[in-house]
């Protein structure tokens, strides 16, 4: 059984992931993960962390002479940014507890701070928004490339595009090629599939810049030659659906998910929503005319490209604060400002290609299972 965790605060001494239940004999490409860490990084409206941060995984368990040994994997993502915040987060016990130093009084609204400071009852929100912080992708980002590489070994491939940011909407539908493209380039600034689309979609992140808000959208997840018969209909938590539904909704920001084209579906007559079934007798292999259930049917793959969207909220860190309460005097204050990003779409879809990867490796080593890697080839 595929499991992972991550551990670790966005201004401690570093970001660890674990994943356990990998098969053996897996060639490992660190240089890879590196680029999918730095993938993460980049997006117009990231704030100024990303200057500071050079994201790289360095392995400390499971992972012998470039392949993995069939024992739990760990992963260390230093924070270049420690020595900043060392005194303010010391692992000892130092004067007046609570994050001392940079304490977080006036919770932000939208932000962990206010709902995990009464969780835990701190009268300051500074140790919540360490370990909500959306910094914890990273660790995700990590594990998922170990994921991508072993559903690559089987031609499944995964990319992320930015199909919204705030009022700008891509009104076509982009190829796996073009998909495949835009989710590799590094220049890309906000991996947009259509260059106007994009000019318009940064137009619309520099004017939230202007104001001291922030903004939203919806990112992409596409997986690519996906094995059909992953996930099963026959019990609920079994359904692919809803473990990729809860895989992408964990991703920090992300409000709703949709699978394919679901929400507009919803809306349109049956005989204009369900994806005609023709048959490849050259491939022997059936197929569809059209791909409006994002490649899931009774919660299992059909072989089409499995398609999920991330929507995501507005960060709540505004340089221009809401009202909110203070937790100690309970007065009206202006919300907390921190450096932050102020669109995080493309960084999200790569969170969100990670969480896919893992999801459907744990759907396909429960179906083929086995061990060493070679064992795992469907039939
Ligand atoms: C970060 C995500 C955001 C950044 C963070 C790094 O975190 P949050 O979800 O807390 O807003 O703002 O950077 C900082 C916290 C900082 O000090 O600049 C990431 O994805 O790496």
């Amino acid at each position: 059984m595929l499991r992972f965790f991550t551990a670790g605060e966005s201004h401690g001494q570093a970001l660890i992931a674990w994943i356990s239940g990998l098969p053996a004999s897996l060639p490992i490409d660190l240089e890879f993960v590196n680029a999918e860490l730095h993938r993460r990084q980049l997006g117009y409206g990231r704030g100024g962390r990303q200057k500071i941060e050079k994201d790289r995984a360095e392995p400390l368990a499971g992972i012998r002479h470039g392949k993995t040994i069939g024992a739990p994997i760990a992963l260390r993502i230093e924070n270049k940014d420690w020595p900043n915040w060392e005194k303010a987060l010391p692992v000892e016990d130092a004067e007046g507890a609570e994050g001392a130093q940079r304490p977080l009084r006036a919770p932000r609204p939208g932000h962990a701070d206010l709902a995990g400071a009464l969780k835990f009852d701190f009268h300051d929100a500074r140790y919540i928004l360490e370990r909500a912080s959306a910094r914890e992708t990273a660790a995700r980002v990590a594990i998922g490339a170990l994921a991508k590489l072993l559903l690559r070994e089987f031609k499944t491939e995964i990319a992320s595009h930015v199909i919204r940011v705030g009022n700008v909407q891509l009104e076509r539908s982009p190829s796996w090629e073009e998909i495949r493209l835009v989710s590799a380039n590094l220049a890309s600034p906000l991996r947009c599939a259509d260059s106007e689309a994009e000019e318009l979609m940064v137009a619309e992140v520099d004017q939230v810049l202007r104001a001291g808000d922030s903004v939203g959208g919806v990112f992409e997840v596409v997986a690519h030659n996906v094995a059909p018969g992953l996930g099963s209909h026959a019990q609920w938590d079994e359904r692919l659906d809803g473990r990729l539904a809860q895989a992408i909704l964990s991703i920090q920001a992300v409000k709703a998910v949709e699978i394919g084209t679901g929400v507009s579906n919803a809306g349109a007559y049956g005989s204009q929503v369900q994806d005609e079934i023709t048959y490849d007798a050259a491939a022997k292999r059936f197929r569809r005319r059209s791909n409006r259930a994002g490649g899931l049917e009774g919660g299992i793959t059909n072989g089409e490209d499995v398609v999920v969207r991330g929507y995501l909220k507005p960060i709540s860190t505004l340089r221009r604060p809401l009202e909110t309460a203070d937790l100690v005097t309970k007065e009206t204050v202006k919300a907390a400002y921190e450096r932050s990003d102020v669109c995080v779409v493309p960084a999200a879809g790569v969170a969100g290609e990670a969480m896919t990867a893992l999801v459907l490796t744990q759907a396909f080593l429960q179906k083929f299972g086995g061990h060493p890697a070679r064992e795992n080839r469907p039939k």
